[in-house]
């Protein structure tokens, strides 16, 4: 009680603690986690989001230095990649970061990812309210879009930024990962590259295209009450806009972008749909982690290695399976 008091009074050990706390799903985050969010919910949660190597980091690193111009304390998640192809990044980013790392406003926290992308965004959420309860104005979370993940993330933020970068066809990577639904800002980052005209035109096609589902989408959302992020209709245009991290070109539009949908969001009702929205997700997630540990604690290992035998002789398939052990309980 006393590290999670000292937290709320922005104490940097404190915090940091609770954030090993939150990653590891210590019980101690339990009871902490019960005053934490009684002080969370007041923090901007921006989601910075794209394929390996498009500039996310120094983009995000730069993004921060723009908000603190204004005064406002930054909070940076970065999910590392999970992907072996970008493992090498880690350790420029935490190069990269470190620019920041004087900064008192500002604080940096890597989160491990372990596999399972449920994982990621739990232990992403609870990082994210340690942040907002120590009053952080503005938290970024980067995540590396995969496929899924970002996904998950959108449900945990209110602003998504997607960053792409010209080449590579990044495109066809981007609407193959459907990652333009969730896009709320979309980022060309390196435009000192050729091939940023290109990119632009590429990306307004597809957007147009993918817009359709994410409406389609919105709909499916609605009847099965499932956690796919709000997506608002046409009132917010999400625009297209080009930067050039490396040499802090174009961050301050960025920035403007970035609080102009936090204004729409407040001013249409949607902020608080957001919230409610992230809540439910946040609770399905626990709920989804205990219901397996319970199940896992109430099953002996024989118990678990016999019913797994009989899924592996295919005398039961894993759909009944899993709904006998819930209907068992
Ligand atoms: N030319 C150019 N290079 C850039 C720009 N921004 C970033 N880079 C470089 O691109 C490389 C990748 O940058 P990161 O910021 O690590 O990219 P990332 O998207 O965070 O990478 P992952 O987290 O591994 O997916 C680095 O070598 C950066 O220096 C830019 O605006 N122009
Ligand atoms: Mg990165």
């Amino acid at each position: 009680v006393d590290l999670v008091q000292k937290a709320l009074n922005n104490d940097r050990l404190a915090i940091a603690k609770l954030l090993t706390l939150a990653e590891s799903q210590d019980a101690g985050f339990l009871h902490a986690s019960s005053i934490l969010f009684q002080h969370s919910g007041k923090g901007f949660r921006i989601g910075i989001t794209g394929a390996p190597g498009t500039g996310k980091s120094t983009l995000t690193a730069k993004l921060a230095l723009a908000f603190r111009a204004l005064d406002k304390t930054v909070a940076i998640i970065a999910v590392d990649p999970s992907s072996p192809f970008s493992g090498g990044a880690l350790l420029g980013d935490r190069i990269r970061m470190r620019e920041l790392s004087g900064d008192k406003g500002i604080f940096i926290r890597s989160m491990a990812s372990r596999g399972a992308l449920g994982g990621i965004a739990r232990t992403t959420a609870d990082a994210a309210m340690v942040f907002d309860a120590a009053g952080f104005d503005i938290i970024l979370i980067e995540t590396v879009g995969a496929g899924q993940s970002e996904v998950e993330i959108a449900a945990l933020v209110h602003t998504v930024l997607v960053v792409e970068s010209p080449g590579l066809g990044d495109e066809i990577q981007a609407i193959k990962a459907g990652i333009l639904e969730i896009a709320d800002i979309l980022v060309i980052n390196k435009a000192d590259l050729p091939g940023v005209l290109r990119t632009e035109n590429a990306l307004m096609s597809a957007f147009h295209t993918s817009k359709k589902h994410a409406f389609r989408h919105h709909s499916d959302v609605e009847t099965t009450g499932s956690h796919a992020p709000v997506k608002e209709d046409e009132g917010w245009q999400v625009p297209i806009l080009r930067t050039i991290a490396l040499s802090n070109e174009g961050l301050i539009p960025v920035r403007e972008a970035i609080l102009s949908h936090q204004t729409y969001l407040l001013e249409n009702g949607y902020w608080s749909e957001k919230e409610k929205q992230r809540l439910r997700f946040e609770f399905e997630e626990h709920l989804r982690e205990l219901f397996f540990q319970h199940w896992q604690q109430m099953h002996s290992e024989a118990e678990q290695a016999d019913l797994m035998r009989q899924l592996y002789e295919r005398k039961i398939s894993p759909q009944h399976l899993a709904l006998k052990q819930v209907e068992s309980e």
